[in-house]
């Protein structure tokens, strides 16, 4: 309908995004509502941990920014994207519902997808969790199983409170789980060669993930392996160009956005409704 796009609109072929864990205070909806308010795309993969837990906690969390972002989504999908969402271990209340092959609001709900790109790759795409018994072992990945994960978002924002307040820089919890938990390293090389494994088992070209909050791009024995990352620290999403190359955007050091603004200091002027 609007043919002239506002001069920051990106226009890509397909974007694959995950974990953003709305309903917790983890979230970086702002940055996600920016980012979503900034793109276009024809097909938009929605990789799992979207909606974390409603059903099974209480402390849900709800505000205003996380309205946005899914009022961004509903826009795009009005708008003729295609999207479709694969539930993954935070949002496993929809894995119920695959059976139904629903599609809710220009939503589909979907077990796992196959993407081809322009230049015709073709790329599994799941969250992941269904192999974490290769890495049983890895206690940074059990930690992103449960709500203890949830917990240590919240210490971390308090900690990252005090430490803005003494004037040191910010803390990543989840680099920190990576450089001291003994194994990390080791559980998310066996997570990534279990995914590749995976789809070349599949006779795919490569695969999509999320769910280890690792983006990361790499050819594993001839398969390309793609995780999106997150939205709670990294602030990732891979992004398939019109020309078929592929890209892990990260959106904060992009815009060299701070990660001490809180979620709730939301006067970042908004881009141009999604039309
Ligand atoms: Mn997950």
């Amino acid at each position: 309908m609007n043919a002239i796009p506002p001069p920051r609109v990106r226009r890509y072929r397909a974007i694959f995004l995950s974990d953003t864990h709305l309903g917790t205070k983890g979230c970086r909806t702002d940055f996600l509502a920016d980012f979503l308010g900034s793109v276009r795309c024809e097909h938009l993969y929605l990789v799992g941990d979207i909606l974390d837990g409603w059903r099974l906690r209480r402390s849900w969390y709800w505000d205003e920014g996380h309205d946005e972002v899914l009022r961004l989504l509903l826009s795009h999908a009005k708008a003729g994207t295609e999207i479709v969402y694969i539930p993954g271990n935070h949002d496993e209340m929809f894995r119920a519902w695959l059976p139904l092959n629903l599609e809710v609001a220009g939503i589909k709900l979907r077990k796992e997808a196959t993407h081809q790109t322009v230049i015709g790759l073709k790329l599994l795409i799941m969250h992941g969790d269904e192999f974490d018994s290769v890495v049983r072992y890895a206690k940074f990945l059990a930690l992103l199983g449960d709500g203890a994960y949830t917990a240590a978002l919240v210490v971390n924002r308090w900690f990252n409170a005090a430490r803005r307040r003494l004037g040191y820089p910010y803390w990543s919890l989840s680099a920190w789980a990576k450089r001291q938990v003994k194994g990390a390293v080791k559980a998310i090389d066996r997570f990534e060669a279990a995914l590749a494994g995976e789809a070349q088992r599949r006779g795919y070209d490569g695969v999509v993930c999320g769910h280890i909050h690792h983006a990361q791009m790499r050819d594993i024995g001839g398969v390309l392996y793609v995780n999106d990352g997150d939205w709670v620290e990294s602030c990732t999403a891979l992004v398939e160009h019109e020309d078929g190359r592929l890209e892990l955007l990260d959106w904060v050091a992009e815009n060299q956005l701070s990660f001490f603004s809180s979620p709730t200091e939301r006067a970042r002027a908004r881009p141009a409704p999604v039309t």
